[in-house]
C-alpha cells in the first residue's frame, strides 16, 4: 500500500528533493532558539503600536545594561538575540545620520547612547548571534508612502545598522503595513532592500517579508502538526506576508491560532501542481508576556514554565526556529518575573538534553547498509557528514536501538540530513519496556532539521524507529535518546 502511494509520487518526489537550502539557510537554522527584544518609544507610552509622533525626550532607559540582556539571553537557552532598532513609530534606538527621530534626541546617556551598538557588543562577548529588526512601516518618516525617496531612506537607514554593528545573522522585515504620517502608504521596493543585504552581509537571512525564512503564521506559539521546509515559491511574496500579517493594533491576533486553511503547506497533495518551489523554513515567534511590548499590568501575565517547555519542544522540535520575545522595562531592564521564567526555560533544555543514551545502546538497521556503504552507526554523530540514507526507491527504515541495562529516556531527537532537503513523510516511534515487546508511543509525520518526540519516560530496554514513507529515500543525519 504505503509503496504503491509512493510510487505514485515518485516525478513529483524527486523535484521536491531537488530542493535544499542555501548555506545561510542551512545556519540559521542550526540557531534554533533565539529571542527578540521590543523597545521602544512604546515602552513609555505604554502602547503596542507606536503613533509616530511621540517625543525622543520620553526615552531614557537610564538603567540599561545590554550585557544583562546579553546573560539572560545565553541562561535561557537562547542562541542570538534581534533588537527592534526601529519599530513601526520610527524611532531609532541607534543615532541615525537620517532622522532627528531617534536616540541622540533623547535624554538617554545625554543623546550620546547606541542600544544598537551596546547590544551587538554584548552579543558578541556571550556568544550570541546578532539580528537587527528593522520595520518597513514607518509612521514618523514624513517621506513615508513617497516611493524611491521613502525607499532612499529606509536603505540608508540599513546600510548604517550593516556596516556598523558587525556581523548580522537575520534582518527581520515585519509584515505589518499601514499608513505614514501624511496618510499615503508605500509600496516597498522588496528587491532593492534584499539586493542591499546580500551585497552588505551576504551570510544573513532575510526574514519574513524575505525569501529566506518563513512566518509562522500566527504570534500565539501554535505550530504545525507537519512543518514542511520546502513549499510554493509564491509563498515567498511579501505581499501575501502582508495580507496575513495583523492589520491593526490587537491582542486578539496575537492569541489567534494557524488559520486551518493554511495547515497544510508542502504535502505531495498541496504542491503536486505547484510550478515553482523553494526551500523556505517556518520561525516561530512569540512574546514571553501578552503584548511584545512591557505593560506594568502584565507583570503576572508571564508565560508559564509548562507553556514555555511545550512551545520549545513543538516548534525547536517541529522543524521550526523559534523566536522568543522579551520586553525591558522603562529603566531598560528585564522585569523579574520575566528573568526567572528564562532561567528556568534553560535549565529545563540544558538538563533534558544533557546525556545521550544512545551512545550505550547498540544500534541496527533495516537496511543495514546506506548507499554509500555505510551502516547505521553514523546518526550517533550530529553532523550532516556521517548520515544514513538507503539507496533510491527505498523509502522505509527501521533503526532498533538496545540496552542491556533498562534506561529512563524522556525524548527522541531526530534530525534529517538537510543538505538532501527534507524526506520523511510518515514515522512510527516504539519502546520496549523492559523486554515486553514492542509497543507504539507515537504515530508521526515530518522530520525535517529536527524532530522532538516524547517518549514515555518509563525503564525501557529498547526502542524502535520506523520510517513507513519519505521522499525518494530518507537521509537520517542524527538520533539522540535523553
Ligand atoms: C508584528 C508587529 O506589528 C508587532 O508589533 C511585533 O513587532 C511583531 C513581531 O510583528 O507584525
Amino acid at each position: 500500500m504505503e509503496r504503491r502511494m509512493s510510487y505514485e509520487y515518485e516525478e513529483l518526489d524527486k523535484r521536491l528533493v531537488s530542493i535544499v537550502p542555501s548555506k545561510r539557510q542551512v545556519e540559521y537554522q542550526e540557531r534554533e532558539f533565539y529571542g527578540f527584544i521590543h523597545f521602544t518609544v512604546n515602552t513609555y507610552t505604554n502602547r503596542e503600536w507606536g503613533l509616530g509622533d511621540e517625543s525622543p525626550e520620553i526615552f531614557n532607559p537610564y538603567n540599561l545594561d545590554a550585557e544583562s540582556w546579553g546573560k539572560t539571553a545565553v541562561c535561557a537557552g537562547m542562541r542570538g538575540l534581534i533588537l527592534t532598532c526601529k519599530h513601526h513609530d520610527g524611532f531609532c534606538l541607534w543615532p541615525s545620520k537620517y532622522t532627528e527621530h531617534s536616540i541622540k534626541n533623547s535624554p538617554y546617556k545625554d543623546g550620546k547612547g547606541d542600544i544598537v551598538k551596546e547590544l551587538s557588543e554584548a552579543c558578541k562577548k556571550h556568544g550570541l548571534k546578532f539580528g537587527v529588526y528593522l520595520s518597513p512601516w514607518d509612521r514618523n518618516s514624513a517621506v513615508y508612502g513617497s516611493g524611491k525617496e521613502y525607499d532612499d531612506y529606509y536603505i540608508n537607514q540599513m546600510t548604517e545598522l550593516l556596516t556598523n554593528y558587525g556581523d548580522i545573522y537575520t534582518f527581520w522585515m515585519d509584515g505589518a503595513c499601514g499608513e505614514g504620517p501624511n496618510g499615503k502608504k508605500q509600496v516597498y521596493d522588496w528587491e532593492r532592500y534584499y539586493a542591499k543585504v546580500r551585497e552588505l552581509q551576504p551570510e544573513a537571512v532575510l526574514s519574513i517579508s524575505g525569501p529566506d525564512v518563513r512566518w509562522c503564521g500566527n504570534e500565539a506559539g501554535i505550530v504545525r502538526k507537519s512543518e514542511w521546509s520546502v513549499v510554493s515559491k509564491a509563498m515567498t511574496s511579501p505581499a501575501l506576508t502582508a495580507e496575513l500579517s495583523q492589520q491593526e493594533d490587537s491582542e486578539e491576533f496575537r492569541k489567534r491560532a494557524i488559520d486551518p486553511t493554511k495547515e497544510e503547506l508542502g504535502s505531495r497533495e498541496v504542491l503536486k501542481d505547484e510550478p515553482e518551489l523553494a526551500w523556505f523554513p517556518a520561525e516561530t515567534d512569540l512574546s514571553i508576556r501578552p503584548g511584545w511590548f512591557y505593560h506594568p499590568e502584565e507583570d503576572d501575565k508571564v508565560r508559564s514554565l509548562e507553556n514555555l517547555k511545550d512551545i520549545y519542544l513543538k516548534s525547536v522540535g517541529g522543524n521550526t526556529a523559534l523566536l522568543l520575545n522579551i520586553c525591558p522595562m522603562k529603566d531598560g531592564c528585564l522585569h523579574e518575573n520575566d528573568v526567572k521564567r528564562l532561567a528556568e526555560l534553560g535549565d529545563f533544555i540544558r538538563e533534558s538534553f544533557k546525556e545521550n543514551l544512545a551512545d550505550k545502546a547498540d544500534i541496527t538497521s533495516l537496511p543495514e547498509k546506506g548507499d554509500r556503504g555505510e551502516d547505521i552507526t553514523g546518526i550517533r554523530t550530529d553532523s550532516y557528514e556521517t548520515y544514513f540514507k538507503p539507496e533510491d526507491g527505498h523509502r522505509e527504515l527501521s533503526i532498533n536501538f538496545t540496552w542491556k541495562e533498562g534506561v529512563k529516556a524522556a525524548y527522541l531527537v531526530l534530525k534529517e540530513n538537510i543538505l538532501l532537503s527534507q524526506r520523511v513523510e510518515k514515522f512510527k516511534v516504539y519502546e520496549d519496556v523492559k523486554g515486553e515487546g514492542l509497543v507504539e508511543v507515537y504515530d508521526g509525520t515530518v522530520i525535517g532539521y529536527k524532530r522532538i518526540v516524547k517518549l514515555s519516560g518509563k525503564e525501557i530496554t529498547g526502542l524502535k524507529i520506523d520510517i513507513t514513507d519519505a521522499r525518494v529515500a530518507p537521509a537520517i543525519s542524527f538520533v539522540g535518546v535523553y
